[in-house]
């Protein structure tokens, strides 16, 4: 959950604000995309998917049960998931691939992509990062949740990331800063992006793991912990205020 609580503001704006994406254009090849590279994260997604009218939201109270397709880790068998994540450093490449067949396509759509801050400790990302720049795919978004923790730990401890913003930049990315846990900043962020343009783009998401549940957030253990029924109505009660 905290790692769903950490990205859901972002999610909002996206599916809210940003994304040319809806179930009417869903199969439309000039739809934007938006690939979930913190496959973990699942939850946050299906509840924007449900919201955004993907699905029935009745669905999510069958999260995980056998013959439900709401699985931990999404795959395409949800409406609205682009791609199957989950297995870290993934996801982000296969946004630089739909980012560059729509360039070569000639179509306009852009791809937005959400890693997480551990998931950079994987190579394959800095490989799809160069080829982004290569390709000059301004058609790309890469919003990194920067939470500052992973499985167990800090990112910090387990294998330092930083200095984020001038790796990005050194790799060719226009680079912006934005507090990730604010839907609206995130929305009017994104509308100031040049998508024509050869240059593709990175986003430092500044974020809570955990955000708005005041006994999860910043705890490692929220990252797979289930919570009692208390702490649920208590998270509930909190979220709802
Ligand atoms: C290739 C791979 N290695 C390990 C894991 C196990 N794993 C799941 S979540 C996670 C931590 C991810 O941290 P981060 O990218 O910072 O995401 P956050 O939950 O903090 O947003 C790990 C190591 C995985 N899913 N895939
Ligand atoms: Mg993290």
């Amino acid at each position: 959950m905290g790692a769903s609580l950490s990205e859901v503001d972002i999610l909002t704006a996206l599916f809210f604000h940003t994304l040319r994406l809806s179930p009417e254009n869903k199969d439309d090849p000039g739809r934007d995309r938006f690939v979930l590279s913190k496959g973990h994260a699942s939850e946050g997604l299906y509840c924007a998917l449900a919201a955004a009218g993907f699905f029935d939201p009745a669905l999510l109270d069958r999260y995980l049960a056998e013959d439900c397709p709401l699985t931990v880790h999404p795959t395409n068998h949800v409406p609205g998931v682009e791609a199957n994540t989950g297995a870290l450093g993934h996801g982000f490449s296969i946004a630089v691939g739909m980012a560059l067949g729509a360039k070569k396509a000639r179509r306009s759509c852009r791809v937005f992509v959400l890693t997480g801050d551990g998931e950079l400790q994987e190579g394959t990302n800095w490989e799809a990062a160069m080829a982004a720049a290569h390709f000059k795919l301004g058609n790309l978004v890469w919003i990194i949740d920067n939470n500052g923790l992973q499985l167990t730990s800090t990112v910090r401890d387990t294998m330092e990331i930083e200095p984020l913003g001038d790796k990005l930049r050194a790799f060719g990315f226009d680079t912006r800063r934005v507090d990730g846990n604010d839907a609206e900043k995130v929305a009017a962020m994104l509308d100031t992006l040049d998508y024509e343009g050869g240059v593709p783009h990175a986003v430092i998401a500044k974020t809570v793991k955990g955000k708005g549940v005041s006994f999860m957030e910043n705890i490692p253990e929220w990252h797979h912990r289930i919570p009692t029924e208390e702490e649920c109505e208590k998270a509930l009660r909190e979220l709802a205020s």
